[in-house]
């Protein structure tokens, strides 16, 4: 996994030079944004389950895919969906400290796509879902760290589709 400092430092590191100055003007916004970052992490991680719990009921209670025939039908296969939904709130959470995607690539999208395709878990759901969260998300954390959040939302929803 990568952040913003060793993304910069990598691609300067490649070419044998110091930081020019938009690297310089990459890392200064990084650490400008570091408490927005920060506090933004500690109050997801306190509302997770409420942030997920309400993204369900916005995007997919009483949808297709929660009755009889749908993906989420069952109990075991509703709380498969919740836990995938945690496991994006989670990692996009770490994407936004590390103010990197690289952790999302690495350790939730490698694969998924074809691993949702093979079970039936439908993509456009999900990515509803993902967009969901991005609007609770959003309303929590205020102005500022909502943008923050909502490139890693988008991140993922993108890489799913
Ligand atoms: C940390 C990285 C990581 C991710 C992301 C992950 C996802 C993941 N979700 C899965 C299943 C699943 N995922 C869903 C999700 C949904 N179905 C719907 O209709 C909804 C739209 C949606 C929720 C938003 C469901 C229902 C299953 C179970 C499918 C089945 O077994 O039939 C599976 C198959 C194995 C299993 O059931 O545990 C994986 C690997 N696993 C990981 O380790």
């Amino acid at each position: 996994m990568q952040d913003a400092i060793t993304a910069v430092i990598n691609s300067a590191d490649v070419q044998g030079k110091y930081l020019d100055g938009s690297a310089m003007d990459k890392l200064k916004g990084y650490f400008e944004t570091g408490e927005l970052r920060v506090r933004a992490a500690s109050v997801i991680s306190a509302n997770a389950a409420a942030i997920v719990r309400d993204a369900v009921a916005k995007a997919l209670l009483y949808s297709d895919v929660t009755r009889p025939g749908g993906n989420m039908y069952t109990t075991r296969r509703y709380a498969a969906c919740i836990r995938d939904l945690d496991y994006f709130l989670r990692y996009a959470t770490y994407a936004m400290l590390a103010g990197d995607p690289s952790i999302l690539d690495e350790r939730v999208l490698n694969g998924l796509k074809e691993t949702y395709n093979s079970l039936g878990v439908p993509i456009s759901s999900t990515v509803q879902a993902i967009q969901a969260m991005k609007e609770v998300t959003a309303a929590l954390v205020g102005p500022g760290a909502d943008k923050e959040m909502g490139v890693y939302f988008d991140y993922i929803s993108s890489g799913l589709s």
